[in-house]
């Protein structure tokens, strides 16, 4: 390549902290390290993964995780990799994992910071190389606390930032800390994260919509005649041209499906049916994380119910819940069929 092709001002996700930093001024810095350790997380997993069909680290390990799925070698190697990266922060004291059936204390740490999380979202495609990813929300401590339960059981709009990494072709990483959402694509050479999607916006709408019809004999009547409103092509009023019905992308793998409505538009639910009554995606490390990633790109998520869903609460700290997630045009059209709007 000619040096004319050759952009040496790139911006890295080191770069974009400490400039973040400098603009927001984070609390003394203490945001970039969570989001330092972060890093180090998914480039440690993303190069993990990518070799692990080389070393066989895919395959049932034969025991299940603490809410009952089947775990996979690279769930429980990916956890470790998770959790011992947040240890090198320093300031994380609380992690809660999908893989891990208690609350977990850093005691060396100091109680900055609490990460909830799903170290391998959508671990069942692994085998079939598919896009996995993972999801993380992040929460300060609350005054006082030296860290347990209290840090995380709270309403959505108190996390402070959310971030996922999807680990596709290559490996993307969308962040934010409040004040919108930038997104960052693994250069495995230089080994660093690039801002590629400055200041991402989720388009207002797009004639996708992404559901596991499997479970479609199970939904309650309002979803299932939503959908069906979805696939029924429509004659527009005035030019009595037919309009395309809408077009159907499901992959089974949150991340990809919530990456893929964000850059494209459209919308993602696991609505809840007979099978789960509250849905089958976790509120602390699957819902309120995309729900704050994807509000913050101009986007809305809801529950089954029309309840907005970063005002959720959980109870406990695997709680689950029906999600309706994507520009905010096509999540208004179900809130319109629920008669919430
Ligand atoms: P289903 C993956 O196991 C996961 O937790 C999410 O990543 C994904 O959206 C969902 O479950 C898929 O569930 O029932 O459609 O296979």
């Amino acid at each position: 390549l000619g040096s004319e092709n050759i952009d040496t001002d790139i911006i890295t996700l080191p770069r974009f902290i400490l400039e973040s930093q400098r603009m927001h001024k984070n609390a003394k810095g203490d945001f970039s390290m969570v989001l330092s350790a972060l890093q180090y997380a998914f480039k440690f997993i993303s190069q993990t993964i990518r070799k692990s069909e080389l070393i066989h680290l895919i395959g049932i390990t034969g025991d299940t995780n603490s809410t009952g799925d089947q775990q996979k070698k690279l769930d429980v190697l990916g956890d470790e990799i998770f959790i011992n990266a947040m240890k090198t922060s320093g300031i994380i004291r609380v992690v809660v994992s999908e893989e891990q059936e208690h609350l977990i204390l850093l005691e060396g740490n100091e109680a900055k910071y609490a990460i909830c999380c799903d170290p391998i979202d959508g671990s069942s495609n692994l085998d079939a190389g598919v896009s996995v990813g993972t999801i993380v929300s992040i929460f300060k401590i609350l005054p006082g606390s030296e860290g347990d339960e209290k840090d995380v059981l709270r309403s959505g709009t108190e996390m402070c930032g959310a971030c996922y990494a999807m680990y596709g072709a290559s490996t993307h990483l969308m962040v934010t800390m409040g004040q919108g959402v930038d997104g960052f694509t693994l250069d495995n050479n230089l080994g660093e994260f690039i801002l590629t999607y400055p200041n991402l916006q989720i388009p207002a709408n797009r004639a996708i919509y992404s559901v596991n019809e499997g479970n479609s004999p199970y939904w309650v009547e309002s979803t299932r005649s939503f959908i069906e409103s979805l696939r029924t092509h429509k004659v527009d009023p005035v030019t009595g041209a037919e309009t395309k019905a809408y077009s159907a992308r499901y992959v089974g793998s949150m991340v990809a499906d919530v990456h893929r409505t964000f850059l494209y538009g459209g919308i993602f639910t696991y609505p809840s049916d007979k099978y789960h009554p509250n849905g089958k995606l976790r509120l602390l490390y699957e819902a309120f994380p995309m729900a704050m990633l994807v509000e913050q790109g101009g986007g809305k998520a809801v529950d089954d119910h029309g309840v907005r869903i970063l005002d959720l609460k959980p109870t406990h700290i695997h709680d689950k819940t029906s999600i309706w997630i994507g520009s905010p045009n096509e999540v208004d059209k179900y809130l319109m069929h629920i008669g919430k709007l």
